[in-house]
Protein backbone atom coordinates (compact mmCIF):
# COMPACT_ATOMS: atom_id res chain seq x y z
CA UNK A 1 0.00 0.00 0.00
CA UNK A 2 2.67 2.04 0.60
CA UNK A 3 4.35 1.52 -2.37
CA UNK A 4 1.48 2.42 -4.07
CA UNK A 5 0.97 5.67 -2.73
CA UNK A 6 4.61 6.30 -3.43
CA UNK A 7 4.20 5.72 -7.06
CA UNK A 8 1.30 7.30 -7.12
CA UNK A 9 3.67 10.47 -5.98
CA UNK A 10 5.84 9.65 -8.51
CA UNK A 11 3.81 9.74 -11.12
CA UNK A 12 1.66 13.02 -10.29
CA UNK A 13 4.80 14.80 -9.50
CA UNK A 14 6.05 13.82 -13.10
CA UNK A 15 3.03 14.93 -14.73
CA UNK A 16 3.08 18.07 -13.52
CA UNK A 17 6.75 18.69 -14.09
CA UNK A 18 5.88 18.05 -17.77
CA UNK A 19 3.19 20.03 -17.57
CA UNK A 20 4.63 23.12 -16.02
CA UNK A 21 7.99 22.65 -18.67
CA UNK A 22 5.46 22.66 -21.48
CA UNK A 23 4.03 26.04 -20.37
CA UNK A 24 7.14 27.35 -20.36
CA UNK A 25 8.45 26.28 -22.97
CA UNK A 26 5.17 27.73 -25.02
CA UNK A 27 5.60 30.86 -22.91
CA UNK A 28 9.40 31.25 -24.58
CA UNK A 29 7.85 30.56 -28.08
CA UNK A 30 4.89 32.90 -27.58
CA UNK A 31 6.29 35.91 -25.53
CA UNK A 32 3.48 38.22 -24.20
CA UNK A 33 4.59 41.00 -25.25
CA UNK A 34 2.08 42.56 -27.71
CA UNK A 35 4.65 44.63 -30.06
CA UNK A 36 3.97 42.34 -33.31
CA UNK A 37 0.39 42.50 -32.79
CA UNK A 38 -1.48 44.19 -36.02
CA UNK A 39 -2.63 47.31 -35.03
CA UNK A 40 -4.77 49.81 -36.32
CA UNK A 41 -3.69 53.51 -36.36
CA UNK A 42 -7.07 56.02 -36.56
CA UNK A 43 -6.93 59.20 -38.50
CA UNK A 44 -9.51 61.79 -38.29
CA UNK A 45 -10.90 63.74 -40.96
CA UNK A 46 -11.70 67.13 -39.58
CA UNK A 47 -14.77 69.16 -39.21
CA UNK A 48 -14.72 72.11 -41.79
CA UNK A 49 -12.07 70.92 -43.78
CA UNK A 50 -13.85 70.79 -46.69
CA UNK A 51 -13.01 74.41 -46.89
CA UNK A 52 -10.34 75.31 -49.37
CA UNK A 53 -7.52 77.13 -47.85
CA UNK A 54 -6.48 80.29 -48.62
CA UNK A 55 -3.53 80.06 -51.65
CA UNK A 56 -4.42 76.49 -52.46
CA UNK A 57 -3.23 75.72 -56.16
CA UNK A 58 -4.98 72.68 -57.47
CA UNK A 59 -2.55 72.53 -60.64
CA UNK A 60 0.46 72.92 -58.51
CA UNK A 61 -0.84 70.45 -56.13
CA UNK A 62 -1.62 67.75 -59.13
CA UNK A 63 1.70 68.06 -60.79
CA UNK A 64 4.17 68.28 -57.46
CA UNK A 65 2.58 65.98 -55.29
CA UNK A 66 3.05 61.94 -56.90
CA UNK A 67 6.55 63.55 -56.76
CA UNK A 68 6.87 64.22 -53.50
CA UNK A 69 8.26 67.80 -54.20
CA UNK A 70 5.03 69.63 -53.32
CA UNK A 71 5.81 71.67 -50.52
CA UNK A 72 2.52 72.96 -49.39
CA UNK A 73 1.88 70.75 -45.86
CA UNK A 74 0.98 67.74 -46.54
CA UNK A 75 -1.78 67.37 -43.55
CA UNK A 76 -0.97 63.51 -42.31
CA UNK A 77 2.61 62.19 -42.11
CA UNK A 78 1.70 58.26 -40.01
CA UNK A 79 4.55 55.52 -39.85
CA UNK A 80 2.92 52.17 -39.27
CA UNK A 81 4.52 48.48 -39.43
CA UNK A 82 3.96 46.80 -42.49
CA UNK A 83 0.44 44.71 -41.76
CA UNK A 84 -1.03 47.25 -39.84
CA UNK A 85 -4.28 49.17 -40.46
CA UNK A 86 -5.00 52.55 -41.03
CA UNK A 87 -8.43 54.00 -40.67
CA UNK A 88 -9.81 57.39 -41.47
CA UNK A 89 -12.74 58.77 -39.40
CA UNK A 90 -14.98 61.49 -41.10
CA UNK A 91 -15.60 64.10 -38.38
CA UNK A 92 -16.77 66.55 -41.52
CA UNK A 93 -20.21 67.31 -42.19
CA UNK A 94 -19.61 66.18 -45.96
CA UNK A 95 -18.01 63.46 -47.46
CA UNK A 96 -14.64 62.75 -48.65
CA UNK A 97 -12.39 60.34 -49.73
CA UNK A 98 -8.82 58.87 -49.23
CA UNK A 99 -7.55 58.36 -52.62
CA UNK A 100 -3.67 57.12 -53.05
CA UNK A 101 -2.34 58.88 -56.14
CA UNK A 102 1.48 57.10 -54.68
CA UNK A 103 1.28 53.55 -53.82
CA UNK A 104 4.66 51.22 -53.76
CA UNK A 105 5.44 48.89 -57.06
CA UNK A 106 3.35 46.00 -56.17
CA UNK A 107 0.61 47.58 -53.96
CA UNK A 108 -2.74 48.19 -54.40
CA UNK A 109 -3.50 52.30 -54.64
CA UNK A 110 -6.32 51.94 -52.05
CA UNK A 111 -9.83 54.27 -52.90
CA UNK A 112 -12.33 54.67 -50.07
CA UNK A 113 -15.07 55.76 -52.42
CA UNK A 114 -17.33 58.43 -50.68
CA UNK A 115 -16.99 58.49 -46.70
CA UNK A 116 -20.43 59.89 -45.75
CA UNK A 117 -19.83 62.33 -42.69
CA UNK A 118 -19.28 60.02 -39.43
CA UNK A 119 -18.39 57.23 -41.43
CA UNK A 120 -14.90 55.39 -41.10
CA UNK A 121 -12.57 53.83 -44.04
CA UNK A 122 -9.90 51.46 -43.27
CA UNK A 123 -6.74 49.78 -45.23
CA UNK A 124 -4.17 47.16 -44.26
CA UNK A 125 -1.18 48.34 -45.76
CA UNK A 126 0.54 44.96 -46.93
CA UNK A 127 3.76 46.19 -48.69
CA UNK A 128 6.49 48.44 -46.90
CA UNK A 129 6.77 51.76 -48.58
CA UNK A 130 5.36 55.18 -49.22
CA UNK A 131 1.92 56.03 -49.96
CA UNK A 132 0.66 59.32 -50.82
CA UNK A 133 -3.22 60.21 -50.50
CA UNK A 134 -5.79 62.89 -51.03
CA UNK A 135 -9.19 63.50 -51.02
CA UNK A 136 -10.46 63.24 -54.35
CA UNK A 137 -12.64 66.19 -53.87
CA UNK A 138 -10.93 68.47 -51.67
CA UNK A 139 -6.89 67.70 -52.48
CA UNK A 140 -5.75 70.27 -50.05
CA UNK A 141 -6.52 66.97 -47.69
CA UNK A 142 -3.47 64.99 -48.26
CA UNK A 143 -1.21 62.72 -46.37
CA UNK A 144 2.22 60.49 -46.54
CA UNK A 145 2.10 57.19 -45.02
CA UNK A 146 5.15 55.48 -44.54
CA UNK A 147 4.81 51.80 -44.27
CA UNK A 148 7.96 50.16 -42.42
CA UNK A 149 9.39 46.31 -42.68
CA UNK A 150 8.48 44.01 -39.72
CU1 LIG B 1 -12.82 65.82 -49.30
Amino acid sequence: MRRRVLALAVVVIAVVAAVTTTYAYRASLFPASTSNKPSTRVVHIPRGSSAEPVGFDVTHFQENFPTGNYPYPVNIRVTIGVNNTIEWVNDDTVGHTVTALVAPTDSLKFNSGLISAGQTFSVTLTTPGVYRYTCAWHNWLAGQITVTPA
